[in-house]
């Protein structure tokens, strides 16, 4: 639902105080705990922020595709792991119970994954099942009223912290590829659910991916959402989404970092004058900056689209492709206009070219998003 302009604004006005008086001075200890402070969690449930896409009448916010964006800009000015807190409940994790789950399975998880009491995880990723998601190979059998999942999942976010798995498994193995795949919402509780240690990353500390493994988990057969074997378009369409608002976290990240780069360029003098003056380094900043706009209009652009209710398979890869590209040239370029203290963790520039880099591989790598924009591209002939 759009919300109307005076409250949208309120709340993106909530958000960037939060973001600036709350989170941005947690960065550095953030990274080096490698934990969410639990008192920051605590205030991002009480913003609604794990809600943000969760319908209404379930406690959410309900946001737009558009508005959610706007948000999440507001969010990526700040290390990205403070999003990952609360990113699956509003993406990955839950979007298949929003738009496939039944009246029931949504009255009993999402009033609680609103409020963040309820941790949402997205299971499709497997050892051998990465890029080519429907080759899943983690089991669903059919037991009376019950299926029997076993399996191994990896690099699921948020994992050490779900409640709630979504979880893509093989019904039909007679069946190739993606038509065989069923979704499950498995409660972490249920016996035969064990979760593996965080697994030691590149950047984003705060934020934890883990293995999940599954061994004769019995999931009530009224957890599956969609009917049996549509669960690679299950996911599939949960991932349309996802990207999108990837490309918006993308999109703020970059805004702050070029923030970052005026406001040294500005300070920092060199022969005698700022190096804000010396046109090889405003070159650098008119490529970032040109690059965080065009980012922003396409993504933008095609959360409207989304909205109106059309589809944006195409568009939202091509956002995700370019917004997570941009973001890295954009880094790298903070990196060189901050010269030496680029490098040096106390100004924290080197900490997000590291935290950028998952956005060119998660929920899709670049070369993914290119198949599915050429493969449409060729369908629609233009
Ligand atoms: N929305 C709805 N349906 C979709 C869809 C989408 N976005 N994408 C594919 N489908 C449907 C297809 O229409 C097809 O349906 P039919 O069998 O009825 O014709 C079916 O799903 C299979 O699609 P396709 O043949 O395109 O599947 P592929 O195995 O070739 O895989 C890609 C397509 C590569 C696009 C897909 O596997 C993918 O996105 N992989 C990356 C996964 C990913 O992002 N992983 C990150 C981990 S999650 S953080």
């Amino acid at each position: 639902m759009a919300l109307d302009a005076e409250t949208r604004d309120q709340l993106i006005d909530t958000v960037r105080r939060f973001v600036t008086e709350r989170l941005r001075p947690l960065e550095a200890k953030v990274s080096e705990d490698d934990a969410i402070p639990d008192d920051v969690v605590e205030e991002m449930k009480a913003l609604g922020l794990f809600g943000l896409s969760i319908p209404e009448e379930y406690g959410g916010l309900d946001l737009s595709m558009e508005d959610e964006c706007l948000v999440v800009i507001e969010l990526g000015r700040t290390s990205p792991a403070f999003r990952s807190t609360f990113g699956t409940n509003v993406g990955i994790g839950s979007q298949a119970l929003v738009m496939f789950g039944t009246d029931a399975q949504k009255e009993k998880y999402l009033p609680g994954i609103a409020a963040g009491e309820i941790i949402t995880s997205f299971a499709l990723t497997e050892p051998e099942a990465g890029s080519d998601s429907g080759s899943v190979q983690t089991r669903a059998v059919r037991d009376g009223d019950h299926y029997v999942l076993n399996g191994a999942k990896r690099y699921i976010t948020n994992a050490n912290k779900a409640n709630l798995f979504t979880v893509m498994a093989r019904t039909d193995p007679s069946k190739p590829g993606g038509g065989g795949v069923s979704a499950f919402l498995v409660e972490r509780d249920l016996p035969g659910v064990s979760v593996g240690k965080p697994e030691k990353k590149m950047g984003q500390q705060g934020a934890h991916v883990c293995d999940v493994i599954f061994d004769n988990v019995r999931v009530p057969a009224e957890n599956r959402i969609g009917a049996e074997g549509e669960g690679f378009k299950v996911a599939m369409q949960v991932l349309d989404k996802g990207r999108l608002h990837i490309s918006a976290l993308c999109v703020g990240v970059a805004e702050r970092l070029i923030a970052d780069s005026v406001a040294y360029a500005a300070e920092r003098k060199q022969f005698g004058q700022a190096l804000s003056q010396f046109q090889l380094v405003q070159g650098m900043i008119a490529d970032c900056k040109t690059e965080a706009l065009a980012a922003r209009a396409l993504t933008m652009e095609t959360a409207r689209k989304r909205d109106a209710g059309q589809n944006v398979t195409m568009e939202g890869a091509a956002a995700k492709y370019f917004a997570s590209e941009m973001v890295g040239r954009v880094a790298d370029k903070a990196v060189q206009i901050f010269g030496g203290a680029g490098y040096i963790a106390e100004y924290g520039i080197e900490r997000f070219y590291r935290d950028v880099r998952i956005f060119r591989i998660y929920e899709g790598t670049s070369q993914i998003q290119q198949v599915i924009i050429a493969r449409e591209t060729l369908k629609r002939g233009g």
